[in-house]
């Protein structure tokens, strides 16, 4: 299946000028006069129009998506239901806060979170603005439902900026250097993590799973313990997947210690990973789940799910904030849920997932330099080093070949703790023609990289 673009741009890749061309050169001259140097771009084409699988530039560029704006637009960019409903609503009203006078989207988007998350128990749901004010409050019920202080984070995740996220993240450049100190209360366990567990994948998930009960047993003591907070795949760290099993024992563990298990399924939720959510592909029910990004379809909505008896636990008033669950935002959900839903995206991320990897695992054959290739759906990657043996990351090498990938046209991102892995987060709505040319391009600047 390939699914329908009715964005009225050309599904075709169109280089016009070199990149970025002179329009996008001069408005990001005044970008630097005007916006603060601590907000970088990776590509600075500016952007005039995208849809399916295609980045309209202001020189009339047309580049292929491989990024989604970072795994948000994954039912594509301004996707015709969510553009239908966001433009009604807008027509009718903007804003009211729901904590003064409440409308009917935010309920639905909650209804929609609470039948499509992991698990058939009884739900209830939260709505805020950005992934990390939802991480914030998941850690804020966690904490009032259990009366207990400490969070569990792990090695290479990423929960946000924040300054209690910011605790969480564990890579210190660009997200923490110098913006401490930290919130405290905040534990770290290594992250499962096959591809460099010390004694080999295959020790991973029981050397990891004993290390995370030594750490809050010795370290944090488990009666302490609110919650232990994790990507199932993990993001911005590089695509992490853990072992099988692995997030299932934690789950079980946590629930026979009465701690609460935290699912951030900010990047890999909503159909990203071939399933609803990443969670769903290990039989795993957390207690609380966090979603952002794909939720919407671009525009800023985020929300906290979990257990009603953990949810109500909080006092009235307890939750909210001004903008949470604007009406907009939640058109917008609901337009991008029922794409996702009409248009079998989570078949569609598992067809692309059988696209990409072939071609990924040929050129793994060629190249020792890719060490790892991993991901699940349309959320994949490759791991750089400087050779297999070693292990060294090699971040130059990803930095080569992302600015070699731009300059031919396709939006791409790199990632990871030490900046080596190259991901792919191509929109849902991007047909195989594309994903194929995309792939070329980058096949062509890893061969130039390596020469
Ligand atoms: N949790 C798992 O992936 C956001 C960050 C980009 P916000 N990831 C992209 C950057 O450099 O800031 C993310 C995530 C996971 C939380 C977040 C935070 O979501 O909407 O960016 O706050």
């Amino acid at each position: 299946m390939t699914s329908t673009v009715e964005s009225g741009i050309e599904q075709r890749r169109v280089l016009t000028t070199a990149i970025p061309g002179p329009k996008s050169a001069e408005l990001h001259a005044r970008k630097n006069a005007a916006v603060s140097s601590g907000v970088s771009t990776g590509l600075p084409i500016y952007v005039e129009k995208a849809g399916g699988g295609i980045v309209v530039d202001i020189d009339g560029n047309q580049l292929i998506d491989f990024g989604s704006g970072i795994a948000v637009t994954t039912v594509g960019n301004a996707a015709p239901r969510v553009v239908e409903r966001v433009q009604q609503q807008v027509a009718d009203f903007t804003h009211t806060c729901f904590m003064v006078t409440p409308y009917a989207e935010y309920v639905e988007v909650c209804e929609a979170l609470n039948d499509l998350t992991p698990g058939d128990h009884d739900k209830r749901s939260a709505l805020f603005n950005s992934g990390a004010e939802a991480v914030e409050n998941a850690v804020k019920i966690a904490r009032h439902a259990t009366g207990r202080p400490a969070i569990i984070a792990f090695d290479h995740a990423y929960h946000g900026r924040t300054n209690l996220t910011m605790a969480l993240t564990a890579k210190n450049l660009p997200y923490k250097h110098r913006f401490g100190p930290f919130a405290n209360e905040i534990y770290r366990a290594p992250m499962a993590y096959p591809y460099r567990w010390p004694t080999g994948p295959d020790n991973c998930a029981d050397e990891a799973f004993a290390a995370l009960v030594d750490t809050v047993h010795s370290q944090v003591g488990e009666q302490n313990t609110a919650a232990v907070i994790i990507e199932p795949i993990q993001g911005e760290g590089g695509f992490i997947v853990p072992p099988s099993g692995y997030l299932a024992r934690v789950a079980d563990w946590c629930r026979d210690n009465g701690i609460l298990f935290i699912a951030d399924e900010i990047q890999s939720g909503f159909c990203r990973t071939g399933d609803w959510f990443a969670s769903d592909h290990e039989g795993v029910v957390p207690d609380l789940i966090t979603t952002a990004k794909g939720i919407a379809g671009g525009l800023p909505l985020a929300a906290v799910t979990g257990r009603a008896e953990v949810m109500d636990a909080v006092h009235a008033g307890g939750l909210g904030g001004t903008y949470g669950g604007n009406p907009v935002a939640c058109a917008a959900a609901l337009g991008a849920i029922e794409t996702m839903k009409s248009d079998d995206l989570c078949g569609r991320a598992r067809e692309i997932e059988a696209l990409f990897m072939p071609r990924l695992q040929a050129l793994s054959a060629k190249y020792p330099q890719i060490g790892d290739i991993r991901g699940r759906g349309a959320m994949l990657a490759v791991e750089l080093v400087a050779d297999p043996a070693s292990k060294t990351p090699d971040a130059a090498l990803a930095a080569d070949v992302n600015k070699a990938c731009h300059a031919a046209g396709l939006v791409t991102l790199t990632a990871g703790t030490y900046g080596n892995v190259f991901r792919f987060l191509p929109p849902l709505s991007i047909g195989d023609a594309l994903l194929s040319e995309g792939l070329d391009i980058f096949e062509q600047a890893f061969a130039a990289a390596t020469a």
